[in-house]
């Protein structure tokens, strides 16, 4: 007898699920990717039912019975039959989980020779490339999700500790599916009401559900707590009573959640407090929870995204003036990582990467990245952002080590949760999709895009070749599309005031800092952000090989053209057109493609079930009507600048500069939609 030793819950959804039926089952989303539809192929159902006769899981501990409870969950549904659960293996293929600590049977394997055996084509091994792999959710302990576009908060704080909700239980099993092994549970715009005991009983009841999926649970960290419910004066960092209420609050944290992760910090940013108010800096913010999380093992990822609009600097440029000073002195404890997001500004549907990465010699770094697509279409436009983080994990900053790329160079993933109370989860069926691609990248950064792709088409719809090719290649042209019809060419944060979801390239007056004019600098003469010595010089704070690449008209690449460069209206590009035609094209091409991706959807009629092809087709509908809107918003207001007229044949507007301008977004804070006709 041999039996086949599973020692990873995450080695379920793999293989048996890839041999899943040809026609997609009827879905509400609620399932993710752990759909256990039983194998249509009989001819692979056949050998699998051969394969697998019995589950053998000894072990008593918490993480095993989940482990058990997923097997038996995933192979009753893959193979259409109870898997009967032996307490040791009695037969020919006994599926047995556990490890060498926790399973006889398993400690009696030959376990290493048994592998060397079995010969490199075993896919079985796979190690994390980072320790933390964590979803970041902007919950409001009222219930809002800032930037959330699925629903409500999935945390239903006025009924916990005593209801818990069975999704708690969901969710852990979907994220730790992927790898994921940490929650961050509430906004990083903080409320200090998190800290007080009540609320650490309600964050104690989820983190027993989340533990026996290996997910720690963090919070972040309001850093006027002390005042807000400790009753001190103040919250300066270097003063002592504030240091022995921070000591407090952490040994009473580690009381009531023993595997507590620690601490998110968002401070001197967005009116959010921090160690700046009372003059000290971000290193004395920091170091201070630090010492207060030491003890326990608790670590600080506080937040570079601090910018300010009294400071005159560029705002891409802050980041690095604040910390690059602090890394150089070591001025950070051991237990403090610096969290950036993927660019300098924002995540913009395409920005360089963040100069930050190329920058910290000594202080550990986090990357920051957004699931919920705050400016890339929200819940209904189809964007899959692989794409997108491949493009940033794969970026080299050349910096002075063996290995420069920005995946090298960092610590851990955070990723924005795009979760919500939604049935679906993420608000559409094709978010789904970056949730489960942001958990294989954080295991495995250089996993292509086109990889992920694949194997959430297979096991969210289909392995069937006429459906996998096609969504896999939509997916994949998505990202460029929604970059050509809201920001080609380098721009960037050209969206409406407030809720960022349609187009505002008009948008002034205000946080200058918060404009689209700021970033677009449209003038008669041209369009784009001079980043160069001539301009704001922002290119300095990448290193040498970047700078030139970036600095130059001779090598800047054509998609990041706009952000570093003001380019003449009629200046002419590598492509040889002017750069009037060459942004025409692009806007063009965005509407094109989506309308390509709607001509691609239609042909998998009968293909998909029903409810889902009509889902995603109405949201198709829905993207392409608003690519027009970009389109024509976009086009309008730059040739209000350009005054050059449009080619012949070009889709014409179907409405006038100012009636975009004037168009107003009913006031729904949960999808703040402005529909053009
Ligand atoms: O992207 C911007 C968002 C804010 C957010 C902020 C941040 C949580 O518009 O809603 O606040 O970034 O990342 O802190």
């Amino acid at each position: 007898m041999r039996p086949l030793a599973l020692v990873t819950v995450l080695a379920l959804c793999g293989p048996l699920s890839s041999a899943r039926g040809q026609i997609s089952a009827p879905d509400d989303g609620y399932d993710l990717w752990l759909r256990y539809t039983r194998v249509a192929d009989t001819a692979r159902l056949a050998e699998y039912r051969a394969a697998i006769s019995e589950l053998v899981v000894t072990s008593g501990e918490p993480t095993m019975q989940a482990a058990r409870d997923e097997l038996a969950l995933g192979l009753n549904g893959l193979l259409g039959r109870p898997v009967p659960v032996a307490d040791a293996p009695t037969r020919d293929g006994s599926v047995v989980v556990g490890t060498p600590a926790n399973s006889r049977t398993i400690e009696a394997l030959p376990l290493a020779a048994a592998l060397r055996e079995a010969g490199p084509e075993l896919n079985v091994v796979s190690a994390p490339r980072y320790s933390l792999r964590l979803l970041d959710h902007w919950d409001n302990l009222d219930g809002t999700v800032e930037r959330g576009y699925a629903g409500a908060s999935l945390w239903e704080w006025a009924r916990l500790p005593d209801s818990i909700s069975p999704r708690y239980r969901d969710y852990a099993r979907a994220n730790a599916s992927i790898g994921i092994n940490g929650t961050v549970l509430t906004n990083v715009n903080a409320n200090a009401l998190i800290l007080t005991p009540a609320y650490l009983m309600k964050v104690a009841a989820i983190a027993r559900v989340f533990r026996p999926y290996g997910i720690k649970v963090y919070l972040t960290a309001r850093f006027s707590a002390p005042i807000e419910i400790g009753g001190l004066a103040t919250a300066d960092p270097l003063d002592a009573g504030v240091r022995a209420w921070w000591a407090a609050k952490a040994d009473e944290i580690y009381r009531t959640i023993p595997d507590f992760g620690g601490f998110v910090v968002k401070a001197n940013s967005e009116g959010q407090p921090g160690p700046q108010d009372y003059h000290r800096s971000h290193a004395d913010g920091a170091n201070m929870l630090a010492d207060a999380l030491a003890p326990h093992g608790g670590i600080v990822m506080w937040r570079a995204f601090v910018y300010s609009s009294e400071v005159p600097t560029d705002r891409v440029m802050q980041a690095v003036d604040e910390f690059e000073p602090l890394d150089a002195r070591g001025a950070f404890r051991t237990n403090v990582l610096i969290q950036a997001k993927n660019g300098p500004l924002d995540f913009q549907p395409r920005e360089p990467f963040h100069p930050l990465f190329g920058r910290m010699a000594h202080t550990p770094l986090m990357m920051e990245l957004q699931i919920t697509k705050e400016y890339l279409g929200q819940d209904t436009h189809l964007v899959f952002l692989a794409p997108l983080w491949e493009e940033v994990l794969r970026a080299d900053t050349y910096a002075p080590d063996p290995r420069s790329d920005v995946a090298a160079r960092i610590r851990g993933l955070a990723g924005v949760a795009n979760v919500g109370s939604d049935r679906d989860w993420c608000g559409s069926d094709f978010n789904q999709a970056n949730w489960y691609a942001f958990g294989r990248l954080a295991w495995d950064p250089m996993l292509p895009s086109a990889a992920i792709a694949e194997s959430w088409v297979r096991m969210t719809f289909s392995n069937d070749p006429r459906v996998v090719r096609p969504v896999v290649a939509m997916m994949l042209a998505s990202r460029e599309a929604a970059v050509n019809y809201m920001t080609p060419l380098g721009l960037a944060h050209q969206m409406a005031r407030g809720h960022h979801y349609g187009p505002g390239p008009w948008v002034a007056g205000g946080r200058a800092d918060q404009t689209s004019v700021y970033f677009n600098r449209a003038d008669s003469i041209g369009l784009g952000f001079d980043r160069t010595p001539t301009g704001s010089n922002a290119v300095r704070q990448y290193a040498a090989p970047v700078r030139a690449r970036f600095t130059s008209r001779d090598s800047v690449p054509d998609n990041l053209l706009l952000w570093f460069h003001h380019v003449g209206w009629i200046e002419h590009l590598r492509s040889g057109r002017t750069l009037w035609e060459d942004l025409l094209q692009h806007y063009q091409a965005g509407v094109d493609t989506v309308r390509w991706m709607q001509r691609t959807w239609d042909g998998l009629d009968g293909l998909v079930d029903a409810d889902r092809f009509r889902r995603v087709q109405g949201f198709l509908r829905i993207q392409e009507a608003e690519a027009r809107w970009w389109r024509d918003a976009s086009v309008l207001y730059w040739q209000s600048f350009s005054h050059l007229p449009l080619p012949p044949g070009y889709e014409a507007s179907a409405h006038s500069l100012e009636w975009y301008r004037q168009l107003r977004c009913p006031p729904d804070p949960r999808k703040p939609r402005c529909k053009p006709s």
